[in-house]
């Protein structure tokens, strides 16, 4: 089937919805891509809100896309030659109605206010589906750790913690990781956290090491669930991950356990990326290369292809052009536009599963739904990641530690879970199961709804 962007049919919004959605541009100026998650969420809300007048009058919306708190900081750190820098830290305070802040915290060049409002917003409706009574935040800084030393990192992230500290604590807020922040990263912050407040709260942040009240699993999560969703997503079909060839974007800690967990379910991951360019390799990604290649010695991705005979590494135009049954974009977002998805069905994709947030830009989601394309939005399907920290810190409150087995055996089922919760909402609210764009929203949406509503005015 041929599908042109031009074919593309919006889903149409009640006044409600674009007056808040007017207001939210006004109010956010030139954060394109918080306004791009907010219309995501609030176009899917029309036949929630016709059936529930009173989340109108209690004003969720307007209510839902203010956060409750945003904090912006000087990070001011000395590099290895003596020489002074200063970055910019966020952090957002987005929605408690259900629990603590929770969220992760992205070092990247291009993080900005926007970026993270826009994934504190998502974080608010992934938080919800999974169900684990947690509430939504983001934050980082546009610090860029490529190229600097051990200790520049540990000294930037102790500035970063030396201001942040005083606003987290494991009933308030809690990060954890997300783009270039990792459990090294992490150690250095809960270290420097600990050494303020001069008390071992293993609660206060997620995804730290094993050793030290981190929870078995969280490292493998984010990637193992977008695979998981992706087996549920196409069992709905009839059809299993057996005998499939995936395209994975990203090398980094989403895409390495996507790939990882592709492979234990059958399917052979071709190919995956890094921001220099991607990487085929028909006899499948070889994972313990690949970790070795990014985990441990840092590297770029030509050097996984160096290593290894079958591989081929190639760095004009994208490794969605790599023809494929099943995709996961496990990079960051709007890496997949529409050209992208008008290929990848051309080449008979059948199911996409979104291990970044918002990776696939709103013309491709279209077109990938227009074309029957199985499609799990982020915000389901990379929902493993912030379970499993929901679940580290079950473990860190009372001061236990289960096994790996136990761990990912929960994870396994919160992901069915999620699936079935998206799925339901999908076929109430907008008559059609597969519509998992909707169902996700909408699904995240009532739960937060109906604690803001319960909870009064605040
Ligand atoms: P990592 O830093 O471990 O890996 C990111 C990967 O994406 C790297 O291969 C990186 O390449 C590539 N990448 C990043 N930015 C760009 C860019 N602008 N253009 C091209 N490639 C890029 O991060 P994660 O794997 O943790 O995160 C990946 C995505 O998953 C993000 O969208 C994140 O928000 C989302 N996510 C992460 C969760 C987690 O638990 N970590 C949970 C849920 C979602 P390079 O090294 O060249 O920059
Ligand atoms: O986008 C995300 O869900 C994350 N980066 C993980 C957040 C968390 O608190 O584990």
């Amino acid at each position: 089937m041929t599908v042109l962007a031009t074919d593309i049919r919006p889903r149409p919004l009640s006044d409600h919805v674009t007056t808040v959605l007017r207001s939210v541009r006004h109010r956010s100026p030139g954060e394109e891509v918080f306004h791009q998650a907010v219309e995501e969420v609030l176009s899917t809300l029309g036949p929630v809100l016709e059936r529930h007048p009173e989340y109108v009058e209690a004003r969720i919306l307007e209510r839902l896309c203010e956060p409750e708190r945003q904090l912006m900081f000087r990070v001011p750190w000395v590099d290895d030659t003596g020489q002074i820098h200063v970055n910019r830290g966020y952090r957002v305070e987005f929605n408690s109605a259900l629990g603590p802040f929770k969220g992760g915290l992205r070092f990247h060049p291009t993080v900005d206010l926007g970026t993270i409002r826009f994934l504190g917003f998502e974080q608010i409706f992934k938080n919800a589906l999974t169900g684990q009574g947690i509430g939504a935040g983001k934050g980082g800084s546009d610090f860029d750790p490529p190229g600097r030393s051990e200790a520049e990192i540990m000294r930037f992230c102790q500035s970063f913690v030396t201001e942040l500290y005083r606003h987290l604590g494991e009933h308030t807020d809690i990060p954890a990781g997300d783009i270039r922040v990792g459990v090294r990263e992490l150690g250095y912050m809960f270290g420097q956290y600990k050494r303020i407040v001069n008390r071992f709260e293993a609660g206060v942040l997620t995804g730290k090491g094993i050793g030290w009240a981190g929870s078995h699993a969280r490292t493998e999560a984010t990637g193992y669930g977008a695979v998981f969703f992706l087996r549920e997503m196409l069992a709905t079909r009839g059809k299993n991950l057996d005998g499939l060839r995936a395209v994975v974007s990203g090398s980094g800690n989403v895409a390495i356990y996507a790939i990882e967990k592709a492979h234990e379910l059958g399917t052979t991951v071709i190919a995956c990326s890094d921001s220099g360019g991607y990487v085929v390799d028909e006899n499948g990604i070889d994972v313990a290369l690949l970790k070795d290649v990014k985990e441990v010695r840092r590297a770029r991705l030509f050097e996984y292809a160096a290593a290894r005979p079958s591989a081929t590494y190639v760095t004009e135009g994208s490794v969605f052009d790599v023809a494929c049954d099943v995709v996961l974009p496990c990079a960051t977002q709007n890496e997949l536009g529409h050209e992208h998805a008008a290929t990848l069905i051309r080449h008979g994709v059948l199911a996409v599963s979104e291990g970044a947030n918002m990776p696939c830009t709103a013309r491709a989601v279209a077109l990938f739904r227009e074309a029957g394309v199985l499609f799990g939005p982020g915000k389901a399907a990379n929902a493993g990641g912030v379970a499993t920290s929901a679940l580290e810190m079950q473990q860190n409150a009372a001061r236990t530690s289960w096994s790996r087995a136990e761990t990912a055996s929960r994870l396994e089922e919160i992901m069915r879970e999620i699936h079935a919760h998206t799925r339901r909402n999908a076929a109430t609210y907008a008559e059609d199961p597969d519509d998992y764009v909707a169902g996700a929203a909408i699904g995240g949406f009532v739960r937060v709804a109906d604690a803001m509503l319960a909870q009064g005015v605040v």
